[in-house]
């Protein structure tokens, strides 16, 4: 595989999931930069793929002819000139090609006001759906689809949740530019409630089994980097460049604890995006490992996603989807 050269690298580090018995819960394994080709690789081994004869670039070239009741043109503002944008939007419309590499590939992709300030950069999406290769992913929060389209590329089945009808609409719109929309279900729904039915319906566990659940959810509006008032006890010092701590309690529609905790029912594989100054700490207390047991020990790899020289968020892998952890997948 060739080393791709894209202006945007992948520093991942370990946390050793918190001990029941440990005062120590973060414990930085490889804090070495890597290129995104190796996790790529590190990830090709991994039983559950996508064949190989779809290629990314198969599908995201093979565009569909556009089903023209899923044109959702009209249907929002769309800004024509920097002039026309309103004042609190103009930081991410600048970075609209960042956003959607086909933002202007007619009808031209569509973002509400959540969908500008949430989006995932299209090259971050696409190192987080290279590493989340699996048969069915449950996209939990799609927003205006830039994760769900990167899946649809890498995953055999993608199920795309959000709750807003409008940004439901838009991410099929920004899918069909894409030419992946055939390969996405789209499913209005609350995850919370779409996550405890299919909890308690054994044949839908068994018939519609979900590998990989991806998690982006609010992150409380675009004031996330204030911080929270309430950050766990946090023993990292204080960085200068560093934000305030963004505590999971912060996340919605549930706290982000209860967040993980239910989608760890459905699969231990699970991607969970979050802000870049989160604490880490909470985060490694996702998982509790027990030394008492003879158990593996657990470790959740944290990826910082960066575009140029600029840190815009942390995905955190759990299970078999941890570099090194793939017997868990
Ligand atoms: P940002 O910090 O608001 O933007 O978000 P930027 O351009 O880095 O602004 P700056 O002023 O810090 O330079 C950075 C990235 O975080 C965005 O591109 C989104 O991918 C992600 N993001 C931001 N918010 C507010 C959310 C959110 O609420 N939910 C999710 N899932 N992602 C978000």
């Amino acid at each position: 595989m060739g080393k791709r050269t894209t202006g945007f690298s992948g520093l991942s580090r370990f946390l050793q999931a918190e001990k029941l018995t440990s005062d120590l819960p973060v414990d930085v394994r490889n804090g070495t930069k890597r290129s995104l080709d190796s996790s790529a690789e590190s990830q090709s081994s991994k039983k559950k793929r996508k064949s190989d004869g779809e290629s990314t670039e198969d599908i995201g070239t093979s565009r569909t002819k556009l089903v023209q009741k899923y044109d959702m043109s009209g249907s929002i503002p769309v800004f024509k000139t920097m002039q026309e944008v309103p004042e609190n939007l103009k930081k991410y419309y600048a970075q609209r090609e960042r956003f959607f590499s086909l933002y202007s590939t007619p009808p031209g992709c569509l973002l509400d006001d959540e969908g500008w300030y949430s989006v995932t950069p299209e090259r971050i999406a696409n190192q987080i759906a290279e590493r989340c290769r699996c048969d069915t992913i449950l996209d939990a929060f799609c927003g205006v689809g830039g994760n769900a389209i990167a899946f649809a590329k890498t995953c055999q089945r993608v199920i795309a949740l959000d709750i807003s009808p409008t940004r439901l609409a838009l991410a099929r719109h920004n899918a069909q530019i894409y030419g992946v929309a055939q390969h996405i279900e789209f499913i209005l729904a609350d995850y919370i409630s779409f996550a405890e039915m299919y909890l308690s319906s054994p044949k839908a566990a068994t018939s519609r089994k979900i590998d990989v659940v991806f998690l982006s959810p609010p992150w409380g509006g675009p004031s996330y980097l204030s911080g929270s008032g309430s950050p766990s006890d946090s023993n990292s010092s204080p960085n200068e460049n560093m934000p305030a701590p963004f505590a999971l309690s912060d996340i919605q529609p549930i706290h982000g604890v209860d967040l993980f905790k239910l989608s760890n029912r459905i699969t231990p594989n699970i991607a969970y995006y979050l802000p870049r100054n989160t604490d880490l700490d909470e985060v490694s207390a996702l998982v509790k490992n027990d030394n008492s047991k003879d158990d593996i020990q657990e470790f959740i790899e944290v990826e910082e996603e960066w575009m140029g020289r600029k840190l815009k968020a942390l995905t955190c892998y759990f299970g078999g989807l941890a570099a090194g952890q793939s017997e868990l997948f």
